[in-house]
């Protein structure tokens, strides 16, 4: 554990878990951490919404409220909402430049609000009918802009425009896709990340100029979604976020007959179970570079999320129990972003080999709904232990098990709920 990395309250890390997201709220919306994150995440929060649902069902639809006030009139639900400002995280609002009511940034991320509102629906016990209308509909708008925005081809497979949708930032899957994305930036690097974490365990600043060099390449197209898929030098059709939005079309599914009609029932059952691409070679689903027209031959927990959906056969399945029996077997902490022995693993930098523990929680849950109970639940004790002895850190290195990266973290407090006894 890094010296800065605070140790867990041994006596009941339940109790921990709600003091953190306490900590981090600003007012109905939870920041992922202080300093490091000092705004609204997408992703995050629907983590954090489902963690509140566990005790709090009112507090849980409040963060996906305030999320949705970030929503588009397009339908597209930003990666981050700059509810207030703050000058400890670059890129801001100002590097931006998008025209939404509320700052926002002019990206998305994982849509795993869908998943959150159902899952917060089924322990609400029938209250906040009228709340959850208004959140579906929002959901419901966001699918259609996925549809239209991000697969304009109807290929069935949504693309990511930004490394930064993906949420898994600088996966070893983007590597090839970047090489083409320039360095060059016309607006001026600043970043803060690397004052609040070491260097060695974030993206290069390679790595930065190329992020910000897309940030300005939609900027100045105006955000506008066909502009941007014409100018788009980096389009991926990123194998976690197309899991997740077939994922949370088939939780929506679930919601549509009380709150939807007949269109959104067929268009969630269409969405549900996109054209996953599965590499026998590597026994994992996998990524593709869009502009390539080639899968991305990487091994990533990212890999395993299709199972959130019924795509996967039992052979596929199997194949991905195999991984993962083989890295406890080992002694790693399953699941690695990249799984070791994959070129470009580094078991401590940012999402090139580190545990993730929202991404462990969603794999578990891949495998209870494919019959694999006992290898789900051997990944949630896994999970809970290197919460409980590590602290609620950001991520967690898959050899030793050390918290890394920010401390006292929402998502990895919203984990722990998730899986109190
Ligand atoms: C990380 O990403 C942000 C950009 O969105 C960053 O590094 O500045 C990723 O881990 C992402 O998945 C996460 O949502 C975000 C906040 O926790 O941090």
């Amino acid at each position: 554990m890094s010296a800065a990395m605070p140790k867990p309250d041994r006596r009941d890390p339940v109790d921990e878990a709600r003091r953190i997201l306490a900590a981090n709220d600003r007012g109905g919306y939870t920041v992922p951490t202080d300093r490091l994150y000092p705004f609204q995440w997408n992703w995050d929060s629907a983590f954090v919404a489902m963690g509140f649902a566990t005790y709090d069902s009112d507090r849980a639809l409040r963060e996906l409220e305030r999320l949705a006030e970030g929503q588009w009139d397009d339908g597209m639900i930003p990666h981050i909402v700059f509810h207030a400002p703050s000058d400890t995280y670059f890129p801001g609002p100002e590097v931006w430049r998008t025209h939404h009511r509320i700052p926002t940034s002019g990206i998305t991320q994982p849509p795993v609000f869908g998943m959150a509102l159902a899952f917060i629906e089924a322990r609400a016990g029938g209250k906040y009918r009228d709340r959850v209308a208004a959140l579906y509909a929002a959901a419901m708008k966001n699918m259609r802009w996925w549809r239209s925005a991000r697969d304009p081809e109807g290929t069935g497979l949504v693309a990511t425009l930004h490394n930064w949708e993906t949420g898994r930032d600088n996966s070893v899957e983007w590597d090839a896709p970047f090489a083409r994305v320039p360095e060059t930036t016309t607006t001026v690097l600043r970043r803060r990340d690397t004052g609040h974490i070491d260097a060695s365990m974030r993206p290069t600043d390679a790595d930065y100029r190329r992020y910000i060099h897309l940030v300005d390449s939609y900027a100045d197209v105006g955000w506008k979604p066909a502009q941007m898929w014409r100018v788009a030098p980096f389009k991926v059709a990123d194998i976690g976020a197309n899991a997740i939005l077939a994922a949370s079309a088939g939780e929506l599914a679930k919601l549509a007959s009380r709150f939807g009609d007949a269109d959104d029932e067929a268009l969630l059952a269409s969405m549900a179970r996109p054209p996953f691409v599965w590499s026998e070679a590597l026994g994992v689903f996998l990524s593709q570079d869009l502009i390539a027209g080639a899968p991305i031959a990487v091994a990533t927990s990212a890999g395993f999320l299709p199972m959130l959906t019924d795509a996967p056969t039992p052979q596929q399945v199997d194949r991905l129990a195999a991984h993962v029996e083989a890295l406890v077997a080992q002694g790693l902490l399953p699941v690695p972003s990249t799984l070791p022995g994959q070129p470009g693993f580094e078991p401590k930098r940012y999402w090139r080999g580190p545990v993730w523990v929202v991404v462990n929680w969603m794999i578990a849950r891949g495998f209870a709904r494919h019959g694999r109970s006992a290898l789900a639940d051997a990944i949630d004790t896994l999970t809970r232990n290197v919460i409980d002895e590590e602290g609620f850190a950001e991520y967690f290195d898959p050899c030793t098990r050390e918290g890394l990266g920010g401390g006292v973290f929402s998502w990895t407090a919203a984990v722990r709920l998730l899986l109190a006894r």
